[in-house]
């Protein structure tokens, strides 16, 4: 709390008033974690970035927000944030800024914008969901009740602090219980099983591309010392979930959220985990599925108000229904006769890798600028160990060489993070389109599952 209070000295001594945003990445670490609290105390909005992203994406973020100052630890982050917004102040997570008068701290109203998270959403271009501290609140605390989360906990963290999970349940959560965390800087097999160990941690949350891995570990037991592993922000198969019972003795509990609402729906702490299943509503949670589509929609105290002065979004996101607004999430989901909810497809055009969302059309657009190429477009297709994987299918230029796949990512590279980037390119005579010249993307995850 002294810390907190300092830091937040320092961001008042240079200007940053409530409702400032502040943009904020770096490798996990207590001055990041710091920085976040002393913002969120002071009412300042954290906008959180990833740290993978290129510079094209990160002047996105800095034109729509338009943050006041930034916290960023990336090497050239720096000279790239002056250059593109000149009066930015910018400081690394440890703010070594002048110290000033301590604000009033702890005074935002429930109602106030905490953070927004960009994301990619049903179109191609990313954009901010602002979430209120009412919020983030009730986002962490239907996890504490649902998990029976308490100060005795300790969990081990490696996951990104600059997406929902790592942030808004993995920090937030411990920090509202009053429970501990062990931080670890990016993912290592062996290093999370040492340190559950070492540190004698009670539960561990991960995507299910880091369980993949893990169950390959020969220490992969250490995770039955746990009394809690959660696997969310991607299907968790079942397979692998029967994989983690046979090998560490663990029933991995999964659960569904997503940036604009925190989280939403988990399987039970006391009964049946059910592979293939994210479970019930948390507390405080309405859910139904939409007549027609299955479409899963939501209200509840944690969901987010809207997209960052993107009315056209809000318009798109939200539908009128029993009680009042329902957010319309775009996964399409169906309830068993038990009352668990499993998510069985998406009707917004998403790719998940490694739990990390990527936007085909986001992709299609840079790589249609590849002067080899008359026509391109990416599907995800299924993978074992990222869930899905980014393909490109392309139709080379006639007379130009036939690029690769390394020409290819070599080329996006420049404007799109590595996650974003094709793993695998198929040339193809013609793209699959419908009567109105909308590229078919099933057609061509089929072609690649039944090839
Ligand atoms: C890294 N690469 C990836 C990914 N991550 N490619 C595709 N998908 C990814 N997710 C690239 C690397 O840049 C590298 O490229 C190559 O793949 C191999 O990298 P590797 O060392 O194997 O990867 P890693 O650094 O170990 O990262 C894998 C990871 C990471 C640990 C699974 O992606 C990760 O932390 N994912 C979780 C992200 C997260 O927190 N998602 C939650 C958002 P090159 O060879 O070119 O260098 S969703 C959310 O928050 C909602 C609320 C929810 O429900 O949870
Ligand atoms: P993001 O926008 O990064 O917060 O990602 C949210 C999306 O991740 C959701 O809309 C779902 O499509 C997906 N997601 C999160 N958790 C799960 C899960 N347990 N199973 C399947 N999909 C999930």
């Amino acid at each position: 709390m002294d810390r907190t209070a300092a830091v937040a000295g320092r961001l008042a001594g240079t200007g940053l008033v409530a409702g400032d945003r502040v943009l904020l990445s770096g490798p996990s670490s207590v001055d990041l974690v710091v920085a976040h609290v002393a913002c969120l105390r002071s009412g300042l909005v954290v906008v959180p970035v990833n740290g993978g992203y290129t510079k094209a994406e990160l002047a996105h973020i800095v034109a729509d927000s338009r943050p006041s100052a930034a916290l960023v630890d990336q090497d050239g982050w720096k000279e790239i944030l002056v250059g593109l917004s000149p009066e930015l102040r910018v400081a690394g997570t440890d703010i070594r800024w002048d110290d000033g008068p301590v604000p009033n701290l702890d005074s935002a109203a429930s109602a106030d914008p905490a953070l927004i998270g960009y994301t990619s959403g049903t179109t191609g271009v990313p954009r901010g969901a602002v979430l209120t501290q009412a919020n983030l609140l009730a986002g962490a605390e239907s996890v504490r009740r649902a998990w029976h989360w308490t100060a005795e906990d300790r969990l081990l963290l490696c996951l990104p602090l600059f997406h929902m999970h790592g942030l808004g349940v993995g920090l937030h959560g411990s920090l509202l219980t009053g429970a501990s965390a062990v931080l670890q800087q990016g993912f290592e097999p062996r290093r999370v099983l040492r340190g559950i160990v070492d540190h004698d941690c009670t539960m561990f949350f991960g995507v299910p591309t880091m369980y993949h891995r893990l169950v390959d570990d020969e220490a992969v037991g250490a995770l039955g010392d746990l009394r809690l592993c959660v696997s969310g922000s991607a299907p968790l198969s079942p397979l692998l979930h029967g994989r983690l019972r046979a090998q560490a003795g663990i029933s991995v509990l999964e659960r569904y959220g997503m940036t604009e609402t925190v989280m939403l729906v988990s399987n039970p702490y006391d009964q049946e985990r059910r592979a293939g299943s994210v479970g019930f509503p948390l507390p405080g949670v309405e859910l139904r599925l939409a007549d027609g589509t299955g479409e899963i929609q939501v209200r509840g105290p944690n969901v987010f108000t809207g997209y960052w002065e993107r009315p056209d979004a809000d318009a798109e996101a939200f539908v009128d229904g029993p009680g009042g607004r329902w957010f319309r999430t775009g996964d399409l989901g169906s309830i068993d006769d038990d009352g668990y909810l499993s998510i069985i497809g998406r009707a917004k055009e998403l790719i998940i890798t490694g739990g990390l969302n990527v936007h085909p059309r986001e992709v299609d657009d840079v790589l249609a600028g590849h002067p080899g190429l008359s026509e391109v477009a990416v599907a995800g297709v299924p993978s074992e160990e990222w869930g899905e994987d980014v393909v490109a299918w392309i139709v080379p230029l006639p007379g130009s060489p036939t690029p690769n796949v390394e020409d290819i990512r070599a080329f996006a590279s420049t404007n799109l993070a590595a996650h974003k980037l094709p793993r695998r390119v198929v040339v193809v005579d013609a793209l699959p389109r419908n009567v109105l010249g909308k590229v078919l993307r099933h057609e061509l995850r089929e072609a690649v599952a039944h090839g």
